[in-house]
């Protein structure tokens, strides 16, 4: 990787930021806050930031405004500063629409993606497509990742959809507490079919299992990468990308 300098010797590269399972709620407008100020200060030095889904805690349809207004304007300020946003949908906003990203100024990316991260193959997830031993996760997936029952979903009154979004979300928790930590991993087979599949890339970044680590994989003798990124719900962190190699930060 090359490291351009300025006549003063500066490095001119700016980094890649990597973050997903954010949650952010009106129930916890520290980290909104903590996310606001991480835009401001430290995102707005990057070349592009990558949210790789569960940047809400749920999302119910454009039409539930809450908060999003102020994170909405503030992605418009980054975009507008030159720092590029790319989003990809996890299992609690995947509902966030195309004219939702047009009004942010971020760039909905297909989930998985290969993308060229400034000069390395790099794969992106949200991550949950990869934990197939969870059977009935998978099943409920299945479902509501269906055109057809997100249009029905979308077309009942806001007040019928959060009340479903709340049965769930108890019937998820409950079902999670009764589940091995192992079932809600991500299966190993999975995730090398899909590395083959990409032929090869260096990195994975994903999200969702909320167990930030570095995971060496060595595959029909190539070593690939496998970045986990933490969640924010005691602390913010991400994944930075400058000149010197790939770096877990916490805020
Ligand atoms: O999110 P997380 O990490 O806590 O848990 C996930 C899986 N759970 C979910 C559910 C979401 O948390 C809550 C819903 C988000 C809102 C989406 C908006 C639109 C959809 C509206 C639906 C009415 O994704 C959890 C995994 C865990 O990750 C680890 O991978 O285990 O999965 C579950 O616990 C799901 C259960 O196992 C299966 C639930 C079956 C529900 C069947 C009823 C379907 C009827 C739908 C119509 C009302
Ligand atoms: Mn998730």
């Amino acid at each position: 990787m090359k490291n351009i300098g300025n006549k003063l010797g500066q490095s001119l590269y700016k980094p890649d930021l990597f973050i997903s399972d954010l949650h952010l709620c009106a129930s916890r407008p520290h980290i909104t806050a903590a996310f606001l100020s991480f835009l401001q200060t430290i995102a707005i030095q990057a070349n592009a930031l990558y949210i790789l889904g569960d940047l809400f805690e749920y999302w119910a349809g454009d039409d539930d405004f809450e908060d999003h207004q102020l994170i909405v304007n503030a992605f418009r300020a980054l975009a507008d500063f030159g720092v590029k946003i790319y989003f990809m949908h996890g299992n609690r906003d995947f509902l966030i629409s195309q004219q939702f990203c047009d009004a942010a100024k971020m760039t909905l990316l297909d989930d998985p993606i290969l993308i060229d991260l400034q000069g390395v193959r790099t794969l992106l997830s949200h991550g949950d497509h990869l934990c197939t031993d969870d059977i009935d996760y998978q099943a409920f997936r299945l479902q509501v990742r269906d055109p057809q029952w997100q249009n029905n979903f979308l077309n009942q009154s806001l007040q019928s959809r959060k009340k479903q979004i709340e049965t769930i979300r108890l019937q998820s928790e409950q079902e999670k507490s009764q589940k091995s930590m192992l079932i809600m991993d991500v299966n190993q087979q999975a995730v090398n079919q899909l590395l083959r599949k990409t032929q090869y890339p260096e990195i994975l970044i994903h999200g969702h299992t909320h167990r930030p680590d570095q995971h060496q994989i060595q595959l029909d003798g190539h070593t690939i990468t496998r970045w986990v990124l933490g969640d924010w719900y005691e602390q913010g962190s991400y994944l930075r990308r400058d000149e010197t190699g790939f770096h877990a930060m916490k805020l």
